[in-house]
């Protein structure tokens, strides 16, 4: 649902047909399917009632009508300021409503499958860099920077960069940073860690008076309680070029490296891209080999997870940029 319309979704499988088939193009790394996993630290950063809700949706809307089978589940109704989220109601339309944001995300017959198994892909990454990997990277779709706590959202439904942190978290290291580049703020990674001291949270994105999702993302947000002075929101004006855009992640660089990381997941969107539709920066194609450099020089192990990037043409060039960029620094 885009301006009042259906039109086909921006968020589409060829953007990760096409960044794997420039990985092989250009041989980089060792392609690997997801190893499987239980719930784990997916449980501890989705609550278990959206959990449970995700995982039904789509038999309980194709139950309310057979009809439904060839329709997206798009929600209609949500419950702002004022209304009671505690109860859980009966009604699919409105628990659809409950545990989103947005009309622009729409579930689907394969959408569960496809997001457990990016939280699957997500899972085996983690494992990698806990096994001594310097950087591993995670093509996955649906994203999940926008996926918080118990609401899905910007084509998002489970936070893969938060459940892959949160793995680091349980498998032994005491501070990870999650560096999120996308163009849109990543409010779901930083709900999900907001009063938390042991996740670090950065994020470089459109500036949210103007840019999607609107209702997060400004620099005043530190985080909150044990988690104050954790959160760092770098917001930059619509039509930012990458010299302006590469002084900001200095900043973000600076800021985790005096967090003390030990390691580093990236929420990887190119939708930075010049080329866009959807988004407002300048990044052009060869300017994502240097994001890759920069990301390199830190030092730390890197578990980058694809997210946005609409641009379908470009999004494979520009992706493996980034991983060319890093191999060639690291
Ligand atoms: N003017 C990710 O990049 N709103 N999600 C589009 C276009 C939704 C983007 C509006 C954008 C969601 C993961
Ligand atoms: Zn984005």
């Amino acid at each position: 649902m885009f301006r009042g319309a259906l039109v086909p979704c921006f968020e589409v499988p060829d953007r990760v047909d096409l960044v794997l088939a420039e990985l092989r193009h250009r041989q980089l790394g060792t392609v690997e399917p997801p190893q499987s996993f239980d719930g784990g630290p997916i449980a501890r950063v989705h609550s278990q009632r959206y959990l449970d809700f995700l995982a039904g949706a789509w038999d309980e809307w194709v139950a309310l009508d057979p009809a439904n089978a060839q329709r997206d589940a798009i929600p209609s109704y949500w419950p702002i300021r004022g209304f009671r989220s505690d109860v859980l109601p009966a009604s699919f339309p409105a628990r659809l409503g409950l545990f989103s944001f947005d009309a622009g995300s729409p579930l689907t017959a394969g959408t569960w499958t496809a997001a457990r198994a990016g939280a699957d892909a997500a899972l085996t990454g983690a494992r990698h860099l806990l096994a001594g990997a310097r950087a591993a990277f995670v093509l996955t779709r649906p994203p999940g920077h926008h996926a918080g706590p118990d609401f899905f959202g910007g084509y998002c439904f489970l936070n893969n960069a938060a459940i892959a942190a949160q793995a680091l978290r349980e498998g032994g290291l005491d501070r990870v940073a999650v560096l999120d580049v996308d163009y849109h703020h990543g409010n779901g990674t930083q709900t999900i860690f907001y009063e938390r001291p042991d996740v670090f949270f950065a994020s470089l994105h459109g500036d949210p008076h103007t840019e999607y999702p609107y209702w997060l993302g400004y620099a005043d947000e530190r985080g909150a309680g044990e988690g104050t002075g954790f959160n760092l929101n770098l917001p930059l004006p619509r039509g930012t070029g990458f010299a302006a855009w590469r002084r900001a992640l200095e900043q973000a660089l600076a800021a985790i490296a005096g967090f003390g990381a030990q390691a580093l997941v990236v929420s990887l969107g190119v939708d930075t891209f010049e080329g866009d539709p959807i988004a407002g920066f300048g990044l052009r194609g060869p300017d994502f080999l240097q994001v890759g450099r920069a990301l390199a020089a830190c030092g730390l192990p890197v578990l980058f997870v694809f997210e946005g990037g609409y641009a379908v043409a470009e999004v494979g060039v520009n992706a493996v940029n980034v991983l060319e960029g890093f191999e060639a620094a690291a």
